[in-house]
């Protein structure tokens, strides 16, 4: 049966799920959702869901309710490797780091680039309006004054990854589990179209990216 993957190319969330599926050798589809109509969503959910990303599996519209995404696939695909039953406790901590802080650096950085790239007007003002409504008038402007001491603060807390980068594989051990996968997608988003580059101190990072990029089970 079809492997469907309805997403936004550059979002944190979706980066992961993609990566995922690849790296366990899954054929899917990919399929844009435009960031300013969610209808499909809606009418693939029964109106319970209108982000991305979710995923149409072997017949099943799987989206982060009571399961996650990623809780399903490691249930139906990938056999119990991106949540190995030892490191539960070190992935909740870190995989709460890095959707929670990290993101909350990252995606700013992200869409001082991004919504200007929107090209229909009202398109972008849809989504101006969104992150206005979750942050507060004027914010990405604000983002964009901004945009050196975020990057500063999210340098900060990507160090923490580099340390441990520089003496072993993955972020948890030898092999990557869910939280490798989260970074991943968090630095995808990051440098989605050029729009934010690795610095020369985050070279463990770098090479951490290309196995990530490269890997299957
Ligand atoms: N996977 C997360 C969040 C996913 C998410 O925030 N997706 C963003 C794109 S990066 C989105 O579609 N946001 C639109 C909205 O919340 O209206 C969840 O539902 O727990």
């Amino acid at each position: 049966m079809s492997t469907i993957l309805y997403e936004m190319a550059h979002s944190p969330f979706c980066i992961p799920i993609a990566r995922v599926l690849d790296a366990a050798g899954v054929q899917f589809e990919r399929r844009e959702i435009p960031n300013w109509d969610r209808t499909e969503l809606l009418h693939l959910t029964n109106g319970a869901y209108y982000a991305v990303p979710v995923l149409s599996h072997n017949g099943n519209i799987v989206w982060d309710g009571d399961e996650s995404i990623a809780a399903y696939l490691d249930r139906t695909v990938t056999a119990g490797r991106l949540f190995p039953a030892h490191l539960t406790g070190a992935q909740e901590c870190m995989i709460d780091f890095i959707e929670q802080q990290l993101e909350d650096r990252t995606f700013k950085l992200v869409d001082i680039h991004y919504i200007p790239a929107i090209k229909d007007v009202a398109h972008r003002g849809m989504v101006i309006r969104h992150k206005e409504r979750k942050f507060g008038r004027g914010c990405v402007d604000a983002w964009r004054r901004d945009a050196a001491a975020i990057r500063a603060d999210a340098d900060r807390l990507l160090a923490r990854f580099e340390t441990t980068l520089r003496v072993q594989s993955f972020v948890l051990g030898a092999q990557p589990v869910y939280a490798d996968f989260l970074l991943y997608g968090i630095m995808g988003n990051l440098t989605f179209n050029g729009w934010n580059a690795l610095n020369a101190e985050q070279s463990a990072l770098a090479g951490w990216l290309k196995r990530m990029a490269n890997f299957r089970w």
